[in-house]
């Protein structure tokens, strides 16, 4: 009963922002992202009757506390859709992301967890029951699943049962990449999980940013299809704005940016007016990633290796979804 499983982290073009229900995780607006193969996190599950509660390391050491809380409430679903349920797990991850860079590996994190323990249990689940399983570890995660781009489809049913992500297109689809600039590894103050709730519950832009959605898929998802990269990346940095926005006006406000964030932005806002195509995106954090094409590479990097505040700049192709070993 054991299982290996690898998933890739993924970058929200559309972001998911603002949650309907919170225990079920079932968000108040579709989601649009990009797998990058720069990212992922590899986990093993082992399930055993000579184990009595589950144990959990990571890279090599032992975790306790509220992360093991998390991968042990996500396990009893899966023990519980198996009717196995007092068969504890092992589990090893193991996650490659840069260094020292702060970046958020929930996503490839429960991407992995969820398909490794539930080939483990032999649940034989498609891709849309274990996208649809990963949303239930975290939101973000179940759009892991796939490689290239994927939706996540909010769905309507109050159990979430029509809320997974989809493929938009595959990996091999369109060579776009996205440099992930490294500038703060700080723990931020306000979780994505706490500022999503408190912008839904007291910000008067977050109607505005829900009503948005859906004109904005629109344009990027002809965007993709058509391997129009201005069209994609306009709607993306307006998109990120947006989401941002929102959090300006909840009860307290707030912000994710850091005075080397808006450097930056201006930075490759700047960049696009000398003829060169990059555009940038936010999630809940400092750090910018930004979406370019292969030609540019080598001077997107540059550019980018020379501003003040940038630690490092960690290059990404599009990236595979679930692989197992
Ligand atoms: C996203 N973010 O679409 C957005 C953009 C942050 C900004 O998904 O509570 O870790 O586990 O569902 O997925 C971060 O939130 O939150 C996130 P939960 P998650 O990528």
């Amino acid at each position: 009963m054991q299982a290996t499983a690898k998933a890739h982290t993924n970058i929200a073009l559309i972001k998911y922002w603002g949650k309907r229900n919170e225990s079920l995780i079932l968000p108040t607006n579709n989601s649009l992202s990009l797998t990058l193969d720069g990212f992922y996190t590899e986990t093993t599950v082992h399930f055993s009757e000579y184990l009595e509660k589950d144990r959990f390391f990571l890279d090599n050491k032992k975790v306790v506390g509220v992360p093991l809380n998390r991968v042990t409430s996500f396990l009893d679903l899966v023990r519980s859709l198996a009717g196995k349920e007092n068969l504890f797990a092992e589990i090893r991850s193991v996650n490659k992301v840069p260094t020292a860079a702060g970046f958020a590996s929930s996503a490839s994190g429960f991407a992995a967890l969820a398909a490794a323990s539930s080939r483990a249990l032999n649940l034989n689940l498609n891709e849309q029951e274990l996208s649809r399983l990963t949303r239930q570890g975290s939101g973000s995660a179940c759009r892991s699943v796939y490689g290239g781009f994927a939706e996540w489809q909010q769905g309507s049913q109050l159990d979430g049962a029509d809320s997974y992500a989809v493929q938009i297109a595959s990996e091999d689809h369109w060579d776009v990449r996205m440099a992930a600039l490294v500038l703060s590894a700080e723990e931020k103050d306000v979780s994505s999980r706490e500022g999503m709730k408190r912008t839904v519950d007291t910000s008067p832009f977050f109607e505005g940013w829900v009503n948005s959605i859906p004109a904005d898929l629109k344009t990027i998802k002809e965007g993709i299809s058509s391997r129009d990269f201005t069209k994609v990346g306009e709607v993306t940095e307006a998109n990120c704005l947006k989401m941002h926005a929102t959090t300006l006006g909840a009860t307290p406000p707030f912000t994710y940016w850091h005075h080397s964030t808006l450097l930056v932005m201006q930075a490759i806002q700047s960049m696009r007016k000398k003829g060169i195509p990059a555009y940038f995106t936010i999630d809940a954090g400092p750090n910018v990633k930004v979406l370019y094409l292969p030609e540019f590479e080598d001077i997107i990097k540059n550019e980018l290796q020379a501003l003040p505040g940038v630690k490092d700049v960690v290059l990404s192709r599009a990236g595979k979804g679930i692989t197992y070993k």
